[in-house]
């Protein structure tokens, strides 16, 4: 049953006898930001922060209220959407250190191989986080051709970050090939073991221009801190006030190359997970700080995206997704006044939690979808998941998703082009600590001995040891626990969850 109305505006393209033109390999862009909460946006509310380039993609296209990201953290959310698989049908798909082995394994489908096998052009540029190699931790050739890597599982071109901003090893990986390295000076990284005669961030605070607020005091790279220890490499350390501009720039080369060929690019920026260092030109456009003028920074990514369709003619076949990976977080272990200089900014929006949290806000996202001509224009308030990426593009494509893969994908065209307003029957979210079904308006979560809060970004993560039941439609900011006046809704929900686990 529909239980969120979809509200539509405008309308989308006829042809003359009515039938609606539906072009069969439309370019496809998903532009996947870090951290960015469902009130980070100014289409979702936001007023602290301006974000047009977003926002014109959003007047245009379908702008979604009740998406959802597969989990509240990166790596089991992005394993998620590019397999099409819960992660917590796995044990090992936790936030990855940068020397994990890759998780997605070479036989596993992505919406990368299947796009390939449609015959699509594909590439990643950004954050990756989902494990490189093989053969356990620390066992990367960073210094040869480290495999498997993107190209086993899809994508013919990669230009990545092995993990994270603040995980060694502070390098890009073009090609599965270390970017600029001097063979002289090879990369070392260890995430048990500080090299000798290597400044640490705990070791060497005065070398800092950024300190740690919580953990982050191991290697320093570009004068800040990191999670793991690293030694060489120097010509190809990144650096971080030029990471946005060195992604973007790669991302529209791509886009360029393939100008007359159908692509898929999965473009996922570092903005704005920590270390917030935007470029120079960026700070001080918000009165927020690092984290507000990283926001600028990803909204001048997708405007740079958008302006090289426009320029190249292909922006009106190409379909382009702007979402994220996991709800907000303010501190996330740097001193970078985000907290201080938040103000009146609410980056969950009217949500509860955040990053790491089974509240909504660790994983309803903002999700907008734009197709020129073919999407439909407006809001959309039917419940969607990121986790219906691989099947809602192979039906896109009229590729038939391969047997045994993407068990919990489901083909979600119809809503994600905004012409129908069906919920998906239940969207489970995992979050650090356990699972939550939505179903409707009602929203379970599994009992839990875990933390209420964590203690170093003060999220509250939605742990009880009591099951919680809450109704999102009266109650959004899940206040009100209604599951002693609802037990036959708990259980209901909690059957429905372990049926899901055993039986995807
Ligand atoms: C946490 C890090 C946090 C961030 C997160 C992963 C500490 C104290 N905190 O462990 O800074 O890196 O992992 O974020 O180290 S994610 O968006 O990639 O999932
Ligand atoms: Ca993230």
């Amino acid at each position: 049953m529909n239980k969120f109305p979809l509200l539509i505006l405008g309308s989308i393209a006829l042809s003359a006898n009515g039938q609606q033109h539906m072009p069969d390999k439309p370019n496809i862009i998903f532009i996947l930001s870090d951290d960015v909460g469902y009130g980070d946006l100014s289409c979702y509310g936001a007023k602290a922060v301006q974000t047009p380039s977003i926002d014109n993609l959003a007047s245009k296209g379908i702008r979604f209220t009740h998406a959802y990201a597969c989990s509240s953290t990166c790596t089991p959310s992005r394993y998620g959407l590019l397999t099409g698989q819960y992660p917590w049908r796995r044990n090992d798909t936790g936030i990855a250190r940068g020397d994990a082995p890759m998780i997605i394994s070479p036989d596993q489908k992505t919406v990368a191989s299947v796009l390939k096998d449609a015959g699509y052009e594909t590439g990643v540029v950004g954050k990756w986080h989902l494990g490189l190699g093989e053969g356990g931790f620390n066992n990367q050739a960073w210094n040869d051709s480290i495999t498997p890597g993107p190209k086993q599982i899809g994508f013919d071109y990669s230009f990545i970050m092995a993990a994270t901003g603040d995980r060694v090893p502070c390098v890009f990986v073009e090609n599965q090939r270390v970017a600029r390295l001097n063979p002289k000076d090879p990369i070392q990284v260890s995430y048990t073991t500080p090299f000798e005669g290597e400044p640490t961030g705990k070791a060497n605070p005065e070398l800092l221009k950024l300190h740690p607020s919580h953990g982050h005091d191991q290697a320093i790279v570009n004068g800040i801190s990191r999670i793991g220890f690293m030694k060489g490499g120097k010509s190809a350390l990144w650096v971080d006030e030029n990471i946005a501009d060195t992604i973007t720039t790669k991302a529209v080369n791509f886009i360029e190359r393939n100008r007359n060929h159908p692509f898929f690019l999965y473009f996922c920026t570092q903005d704005i997970h920590v270390p917030r260092v935007p470029h120079p030109r960026f700070r001080g456009k918000t009165t927020m700080g690092a984290r507000g003028d990283a926001i600028v920074e990803f909204d001048w990514s997708v405007g740079r995206i958008t302006e090289t369709l426009k320029r190249l003619g292909l922006d009106k076949n190409t379909l382009i997704i702007v979402s994220s990976d996991n709800g907000p977080v303010v501190d996330d272990g740097y001193k970078d006044e985000a907290r201080e200089k938040l103000g009146n900014h609410t980056p969950w929006g009217p949500l509860r939690g955040g990053k790491y949290s089974a509240f909504e806000a660790g994983t309803r996202v903002p999700f907008i979808l734009s197709w020129p001509g073919n999407a439909r224009k407006g809001t959309s308030e039917a419940m969607v998941s990121q986790i219906d990426l691989m099947a809602t593009l192979c039906g896109l494509v009229g590729q038939p998703v391969p047997p045994g893969s993407a068990p919990d994908s489901y083909n979600q065209l119809e809503v994600w082009l905004g012409k129908s307003s069906k919920n998906r029957s239940c969207i489970i979210e995992q979050s650090t600590g356990t699972l939550s079904l939505v179903d409707g308006i009602f929203k379970y979560i599994q009992p839990s001995n875990g933390p209420k809060t964590d203690d170093f970004t003060h999220t509250e993560l939605g742990n009880d040891p009591e099951p919680q039941l809450y109704n999102l439609r009266d109650d959004q900011d899940e206040k009100n626990n209604l599951a002693r006046q609802h037990p036959e809704m708990v259980k209901k929900l909690s059957d429905q969850l372990t049926k899901s686990k055993s039986n995807p």
